[in-house]
């Protein structure tokens, strides 16, 4: 089985995180970020990965970081040791271009090979009017990105353009979902 949990205590947050390589999508998000929970949620159901992600702190930036610091973690120990069969046997390399209305990403990853695993990478391309969209600042989807692809030792390209920000955003998390799912798929 390629699960992991993960939990992770600092004197800013704890955030915890349940993941399953294998799953169907399920999840259950508690982030007390409303906007980060539906992009999660959204990630998790897309990317077929059953997904717990349960993290409380004090301040909105420290819980989005942290999050993305012990989901990384999750997918690093839920795919196993760089030299093991099972990392092995994993297609590495996925890529998808997801449209939401007038939004749309392009979202490239690659998630390491047998002997190959660790090197991160992140590449952002994304403008934003507005500062924050609901409860969520815009600025943290990059840097849950790019704290999320250090610790899963990942390299990720995401691209995106739109005019509304919602939507150029949930197209962000689809696409690293779908990405996602089709590099960490057994061959
Ligand atoms: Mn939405």
């Amino acid at each position: 089985m390629r699960t992991a949990r993960v939990k992770r205590r600092t004197k800013e947050t704890i955030v915890e995180v349940e993941l399953n390589l294998d799953g169907t999508g399920a999840n259950d998000i508690g982030t007390t970020i409303k906007f980060f929970d539906h992009m999660l949620a959204t990630f998790a159901r897309h990317g077929f990965f059953d997904l717990v992600v349960k993290a409380e702190g004090d301040l909105s930036h420290h819980v989005i970081e942290d999050t993305g610091i012990v989901l990384g973690e999750a997918f690093k120990k839920a795919l196993g040791k760089a030299e093991s069969e099972a990392r092995e046997k994993t297609v590495r390399f996925g890529s998808a271009t997801i449209p939401m209305d007038e939004s749309i990403t392009q979202c490239a990853v690659d998630i390491g090979g047998i002997g190959g695993a660790g090197r991160s990478y992140t590449v952002f391309e994304a403008d934003f009017a507005t500062e924050r969209v609901e409860d969520m600042g815009t600025e943290n989807v990059a840097h849950f990105i790019n704290s999320f692809a250090t610790h899963a030792h990942f390299t990720i390209h995401v691209s995106a353009k739109g005019e509304n920000e919602h939507h150029k955003i949930e197209t962000n998390f689809k696409a690293l979902g779908v990405a996602l799912s089709k590099a960490t798929r057994i061959k």
